[in-house]
């Protein structure tokens, strides 16, 4: 009997599905929703609901719900195998939080296979909209947790992070400060990951350890709920959030709603779910430390596998723990895509144009550097947006296109150095990574071989990944991922983008003039 395992990822802007056969080693199913084509009375843009503040960024978690009944009635309606799915798993966007009322575990636990999830769930949250890992609306409430902890650095050595806007904590005393009356009401908060886990468990979910490491509230060295955080946050917090686990815990067999209306199999198992990023880690293979990704998102990210935890006693960068009982590092950039699509539409280009724009320019652009931050950036930490020019002009099409990819790929040299493990390759995966030119520039700045990644899902597929090392393995920290994960992470295209040695030599020079450029117009 085929071995199927699914992994869903729910992340920004779309919920994908990956079913793959594990003895085969294929993956035999591939699916996606958008968001906003696929469900557009929600009326969100790129999955997040317009606000006036910019600052602010919040989703409804209905659409969620919603968008897993559409995709589970898309593989039946497609004849996937549905009941030889022996466990699932998920990949949820970082740090984005729901709110459950008194009501919420109850008809978790009950969900009613003849309605709609959304039926289901009406009246089940304490808020209606969850804040997402894009809302910088939490500045205030970063400094007040900061202070508590005793400042970044012991905030990143406590938490495996500085606190930062997007992190759940921050999020939740907000809410807290704000809105008191329904933060009362709220019995139960889940992150997006743990919320959808609910629901395909159909009980509330725990938080695995590398999810719960994006929150500010756990203690990563220890993996408990740091009650030191937690005092610093909010008032009777511990009894709002369910424990933590590990992230191969099996949580039961999958709720019957799912088994009544899709004929899942009754025995399968619900693992916990986790965050897209630990997910891609399994994904992309990453379980050495010289091999680091990139992905080139809605957000940039950079990370990679991390034996003995360190900080970044900067405050920039993150550690989550890693799916494989490991760490990961990571640093996360807001102008990724966006900084890039800024500067190919101001220009009136399409993607094409904008390569060609940097294929007439040179490397280093004859100094001219450029900060991108369109949107308040991440790393470094900037709150307002600004976009500052040195030696370039800003109607300069050619080198404008050129210097918001250098820019974006010095500073992840630069400030993935507290890593400690400078990379001997980098697979590349998301959107942008079919773009060759940009590659290129990668390889020269990070001065190492990059590898286009064709798994377009990293995340689904590592969450389906996790599915099978729960549900077939058993074997906890202890499991040997490399078998695990053998021919499915390959990259499918073997071709290297190696780095050009004059190139390189360029970067090395201009690398210090873009960091001296970047502190001058740095907030602290
Ligand atoms: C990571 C982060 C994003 C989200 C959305 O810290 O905020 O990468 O996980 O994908």
């Amino acid at each position: 009997m085929s071995k199927l395992f699914l992994g869903l990822d729910s992340s920004t802007q779309s919920l994908s599905a990956v079913v793959i056969d594990y003895d085969t080693r294929k993956v035999i199913y591939n699916d996606s929703l958008n968001f906003d084509e696929a469900l557009p009375h929600y009326k969100t843009r790129n999955g997040v609901l317009p606000n006036r503040n910019p600052l602010i960024k919040h989703s409804p978690p209905l659409m969620w719900a919603e968008a897993l009944d559409v995709v589970f009635a898309r593989m039946k309606k497609k004849g996937v195998a549905l009941d030889k799915i022996l466990a699932i798993s998920g990949s949820g966007q970082q740090h984005g939080s729901v709110y459950l009322n008194e009501k919420g575990a109850q008809v978790i636990a009950n969900l009613n296979p003849k309605l709609s999830l959304v039926k289901n769930l009406a009246g089940v949250f304490a808020r209606p909209t969850a804040p997402i890992w894009m809302d910088s609306s939490t500045s205030t409430e970063c400094g007040a947790i900061r202070r508590a902890l005793g400042g970044v650095k012991a905030s990143a050595q406590l938490t495996g992070s500085d606190v930062f806007e997007r992190f759940t904590g921050p999020q939740i005393r907000k809410f807290y400060k704000t809105d008191k009356a329904h933060y009362k009401k709220t019995a139960s908060i889940a992150l997006v990951s743990s919320f959808m886990s609910s629901l395909i468990a159909g009980k509330i979910s725990p938080i695995d350890h590398c999810d719960g490491a994006g929150m500010n509230l756990m203690d990563i060295g220890k993996k408990i709920w740091s009650p030191k955080a937690l005092a610093a946050t909010a008032p009777g917090l511990q009894k709002k959030l369910p424990p933590l686990a590990a992230p191969w815990t099996v949580i039961g067999p999958v709720s019957s709603y799912f088994v009544k209306k899709f004929g899942l199999n009754p025995e399968a198992s619900a693992v916990v779910w986790s965050g897209d990023n630990p997910c891609s880690v399994i994904g992309l293979g990453l379980i050495d430390q010289h091999t680091a990704a990139v992905s080139l998102g809605t957000s940039d990210t950079y990370f990679g596998s991390m034996h003995r935890f360190r900080a970044d006693t900067r405050g920039e960068g993150h550690v989550f723990c890693s799916p494989t009982g490991d760490y990961m590092t990571l640093i996360c950039y807001k102008n990724g895509s966006l900084a890039r699509e800024h500067i190919r539409d101001e220009h009136r280009l399409d993607w094409n144009g904008f390569n060609r724009a940097i294929a007439s320019t040179k490397p280093g652009n004859a100094g001219g550097i450029l900060l991108p931050w369109f949107e308040p950036e991440i790393v470094p930490r900037v709150t307002k947006p600004r976009v500052e020019r040195l030696n370039l002009d800003a109607k300069d099409v050619d080198a404008n296109c050129r210097a918001v990819v250098e820019a974006q790929m010095m500073s992840m040299k630069l400030h993935s150095h507290w890593m400690k493990a400078p990379p001997k390759r980098i697979r590349v995966t998301g959107g942008a990574s079919d773009n060759v030119a940009i590659l290129q520039i990668m390889a020269d700045v990070m001065g190492c071989p990059v590898y286009r990644v064709q798994v377009a899902k990293s995340a689904a597929l590592g969450a389906a990944l996790r599915a099978a090392h729960a549900g077939l393995t058993k074997s906890g920290a202890k499991a040997d991922w490399k078998k695990i994960i053998a021919e499915f992470t390959q990259p499918v295209s073997q071709k290297e983008i190696k780095p050009n040695a004059k190139a390189r030599r360029v970067y090395e020079q201009l690398i210090q003039q873009y960091s001296k450029f970047e502190r001058a117009h740095t907030q602290t």
